[in-house]
């Protein structure tokens, strides 16, 4: 937290059970505003407020865009880092490396084996290594450059949503008949379709909704 935001926010002590309650900051990250939420790490306690702390970061993850599972390289991987992993790997996760200046490689290799399946980054919070990669990471999820998939995690607005679904599923059309051999008039179709959904956020196709909404702003000649 502290690193990505670039300030002291979150208290860091050697103390197991540090952050109890959660710690909210906007952050900004490869221009894509973000809200920031450090929770309790998860572990088994009887403590009260510890336990407190840790239904707040389960009821964060389920809210949460985006997971940033952090685990500590320089110990053996443990039941509650497992738990963890069973409720975020087919969430939008990443993996998050710490305490690289204390892990050996094979240990990074053991946890990236036993922990499949996440975009992972290997970072030094205390050393501020890795920082970058992390960030680059965050943005390449939120953005979704990962391929033709889920539509991506932000957008700006319904109409982009739905112009981008469109583009979407018309694209997806035009690959799966590229691989059963389509006649390439047929795939031109959905290819058409495709670039219209495109076209309607860069502002190429003009959609009769679109049309509606500039005229009852602007009153353009109606
Ligand atoms: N060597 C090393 N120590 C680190 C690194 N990152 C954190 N630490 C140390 O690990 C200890 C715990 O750090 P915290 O940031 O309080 O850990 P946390 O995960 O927030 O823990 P809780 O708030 O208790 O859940 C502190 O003593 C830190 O200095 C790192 O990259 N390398
Ligand atoms: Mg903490």
């Amino acid at each position: 937290m502290n690193r990505l935001l670039q300030k002291e926010r979150s208290i860091v002590t050697g103390v197991p059970g540090t952050t109890r309650d959660f710690i909210e900051e906007t952050v900004n990250i490869g221009g894509v505003p973000m809200r920031l939420i450090d929770t309790a790490g998860v572990h088994d306690t009887e403590d009260a407020l510890e336990m407190a702390g840790i239904r707040f970061t389960m009821e964060r993850m389920d809210d949460a865009g985006i997971v940033l599972f952090m685990v500590d390289c320089s110990v053996p991987l443990n039941d509650d880092d497992v738990d963890i992993y069973n409720v975020v790997r087919n969430r939008e996760a990443i993996l998050v490396i710490n305490k690289i200046d204390l892990g050996d490689e094979g240990g990074v290799g053991g946890i990236v084996d036993r922990l499949k399946g996440l975009p992972w980054v290997e970072i030094s919070a205390l050393y501020n290594k890795g920082i970058e990669e992390l960030k680059s990471a965050v943005f390449r999820v939120v953005t979704y450059q990962g391929g033709f998939g889920d539509v991506p995690s932000i957008v700006p607005n319904v109409r982009h949503k739905v112009a981008i679904e469109r583009a979407v599923v018309a694209s997806k059309r035009v690959v799966a008949g590229l691989g059963t051999g389509l006649p390439a008039e047929l795939l031109a179709i959905d290819l058409k379709e495709a670039l219209e959904g495109l076209g309607e956020i860069v502002g190429e196709t003009t959609t009769e909704d679109v049309l509606d909404k500039i005229f009852k702003r602007f009153c353009v000649g109606k």
